[in-house]
């Protein structure tokens, strides 16, 4: 029998191999070991030791960063930080003010606010000395401009998460609520280093069970968990849940039997969560029902549930991605003709949630008209952290860049207005904001597929506290925490990563061309596809290209999407000779040999695009051969062999589609730019089938 030394040795032996693999495991918060040098207990909680102080002690004694002397956590109104006379005073419910201070004659690093203030500033505190700052002077604050900044879980109750591609759902539904996994806590640690304050568990496309007495006791255990790092749990809820869980014949909102099935639903979830944050809605869109199924507007469903959770403080986050089959317009005209005039209409708890673009979640896209278009409404943009149509988790595209595209875009309204403070509340003073990312975690060890779409997890929470942040800086800090602090090492994955996103949009669909993927998996090439049922399905529909021009004219001659922003850019995207270059065939039909502003004709210029973004990810793969001496192996031998799939997949995206362009303008490729590798019988011939992440 093996004595009990044995064991003790084998399990130290097994704790010190996990602390050192590099697996990814602990993303952006890899804390060195500490050393005999360091404090022993760098914390001293003053006051009230509640759980969230609890979990930013913990926190800090965890990281222990070396150098760094004793911390003190400490409320704004506790008479040592008063007697300071600090600028506290407009830090509000979750500013932080960490500051080097002396404190009865001993120097130390106080970290003040609320309690959630202090939680995030712990986390600052942390990224501040990661980053390489000195221990000392230090002196930081910031408040979030966003209220309430969430992650939207696509995850199904039988594990598979759509459009998920790192692994299954992290949410163990048939343990919970009795195994407490702990690796719900790092989830939620990891979210308030970022400052993400609200997670929806379950997909949009919801299923009617989770609001069943058994979901719900499982979701409150994961919120029990969450609480004490600040994030409130929502659920996604489906429309007709009255008729199919409670036995009703209706689910129209207008029914006062549909209203009261809600409150009291409401009032039992509320009974296991006090402080559920509420509903999440996707309503006749996609097959989801709604009220439109009874004949009432958006407005009333989205009202009818939040006088449900108002008595407790919850609120309804209403999706405004609609499209309807029934509908011959535009589709990415559809939402804002249907939200557009119930502006005014929705209850104050009522959050409008709208998708960054107009269509879904292109690798580019013209900002969603309804931003500045609802002035009495908040609205929340959403974006997709995980990479639907920007090559899964495989492909490296870092989506700070996209995010921010979106959040610094110039309305044009109300002056000019940036989407950013549309959704901040600041430009219409509304009390509630919000801003969503459609998460990519899953149970893979390393949370998200890959080590750099870490970085799209990390980049979405910092741009949710603060939408003024650089893709740049994120990019840096991001890699830092990550990958270690060598200047060569940091230089080389900062390039890499701001180039990844426009490569994408150039060899999938440059000039503003959209939805161009094969059917159901979104991930390769099918600008061919014309036979699927509904017509806004097809990629056809969006590129409408022939053997004259390409491109969907939405100027006063084509759909007139472009009316929908306001008057000084509607000007400006009606004109080819004044939209943005990036967006050109987003709102024009153009021929072939359309002149662009370099002189260069509209078809060279596609091929140049999908030539340069080909070679864009050939440069990614050599920069990230010079990294290899200053990276872990397992990290970087993951990223190289998904690089090398990149650059084969670029070659197939380029390939195909200009084969295609080809079968309908006959015009030759410019000079030195390569042949397809096989023509276009051999692309439309390639399937995938059992794709990650396809709803089935
Ligand atoms: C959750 C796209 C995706 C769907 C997704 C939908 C949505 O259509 O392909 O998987 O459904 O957007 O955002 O509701």
């Amino acid at each position: 029998m093996r004595t009990g030394r044995w064991y003790l040795g084998l399990s130290l032996l097994a704790c010190a191999t996990a602390a050192q693999a590099e697996d990814g495991y602990r993303l952006w918060m890899r804390y060195a070991p500490a050393t005999a040098s360091q404090t022993a207990d760098p914390v001293t909680v003053r006051g009230e030791q509640t759980p969230m102080l609890a979990a930013a002690a913990a926190e800090l004694r965890r990281a222990n960063p070396a150098g760094l002397g004793p911390v003190m956590l400490a409320h704004a109104n506790d008479p040592a930080v008063t007697a300071l006379r600090l600028p506290v005073a407009t830090l509000g419910d979750e500013g932080y003010l960490v500051r080097s201070v002396t404190i009865d004659g001993r120097p130390v690093t106080l970290v003040t606010g609320t309690d959630r203030g202090i939680l995030y500033g712990t986390f600052a505190l942390l990224r501040h000395l990661a980053t390489g700052a000195a221990p000392t002077r230090i002196d930081l604050t910031s408040r979030p401009r966003v209220g309430l900044r969430m992650l939207n879980h696509w995850d199904n109750l039988d594990g598979v998460v759509e459009r998920g591609y790192a692994g299954r759902s992290l949410w163990d539904w048939w343990t919970l609520p009795d195994y407490r996994d702990p690796r719900y806590t790092d989830y939620a640690r990891a979210n308030a280093s970022l400052g993400i304050n609200g997670t929806v568990l379950n997909n949009v496309n919801a299923k009617v069970e989770s609001l069943t007495p058994r979901y719900i006791a499982k979701a409150a255990a994961l919120a029990d968990i969450f609480r004490p790092y600040g994030i409130k749990v929502y659920l996604s809820a489906r429309f007709s849940a009255p008729v199919e869980l409670g036995g009703l014949k209706t689910a129209n909102p207008k029914d006062p039997a549909v209203a009261a099935w809600w409150a009291a639903k409401s009032d039992e979830i509320y009974r296991a969560i006090p402080d559920f944050g509420g509903f999440l809605v996707k309503a006749n869109s996609e097959g989801q029902p709604g009220p439109r199924d009874y004949g009432a507007s958006h407005a009333d469903g989205a009202n009818m549930l939040a006088a449900a959770v108002r008595p407790h403080g919850g609120i309804v986050l209403w999706r405004a991605f609609v499209y309807a089959d029934t509908d011959p317009n535009d589709r990415a005209k559809q939402a804002y003709d249907e939200f557009k005039p119930l502006d005014g209409q929705f209850a104050k708890n009522v959050i409008v949630q709208v998708k960054n673009g107009a269509l879904d979640f292109q690798p580019r896209e013209p900002f969603h008209p309804l931003f500045g278009a609802m002035p009495r409404t908040p609205i929340a943009p959403e974006f997709q952290i995980t990479k639907e149509y920007l090559g899964f988790a495989t492909h490296l595209a870092y989506l700070a860049p996209l995010f921010s595209e979106t959040l610094t875009a110039d309305t044009h309204t109300r002056g000019h207005a940036r989407v950013s403070q549309v959704i901040d509340g600041s430009l219409d003073r509304h009390r509630l904001s919000a801003i969503a990312g459609v998460a990519n975690i899953g149970d893979s060890r390393d949370w998200t597929g890959s080590s750099f779409n870490q970085a799209n997890w990390y980049a979405y929470g910092r741009l949710a506290w603060d939408p003024s942040l650089t893709p740049q800086a994120i990019a840096r800090e991001w890699a830092m925490q990550t990958f270690g602090t060598d200047p060569k090492l940091l230089d080389t994955v900062v390039a890499m990563m701001m180039a990844s996103r426009e490569a994408v949009v150039d060899y999938t669909g440059p000039l503003g061309l959209a939805h161009l993927m094969a059917t159901g998996h979104h991930y390769g090439p099918g600008p061919w596809v014309a036979d699927l049922k509904r017509p806004e399905w097809n990629p056809v529909y969006y590129h409408r290209a022939d053997a004259a021009g390409i491109g969907f004219d939405r100027t006063k001659t084509g759909s007139k999407a472009v009316a929908q922003y306001a008057p000084g850019l509607a000007k400006l995207y009606a004109d080819p000779k004044t939209t943005p270059e990036n967006e050109l065939l987003w709102f024009h039909h153009l021929p072939w040999t359309y002149r662009m502003a370099s002189g260069a004709t509209l078809w060279d210029t596609l091929v140049q695009h999908y030539d340069r973004g080909v070679a864009t990810v050939d440069t990614l793969r050599t920069q990230w051969q010079q990294t290899k001496p200053l990276v872990d192996p397992e990290r970087w031998q993951k990223t190289d062999e998904f690089l090398a799939v990149q650059a084969r997949e670029a070659r197939w995206w380029r390939d195909a589609s200009l084969s295609y362009w080809m079968s309908l303008n006959n015009l030759p490729l410019p000079a030195g730019s390569p042949p397809p590798a096989h023509d276009l019988a051999w692309y439309k011939a390639q399937t995938f089938p059992y794709p990650p992440g396809n709803p089935q």
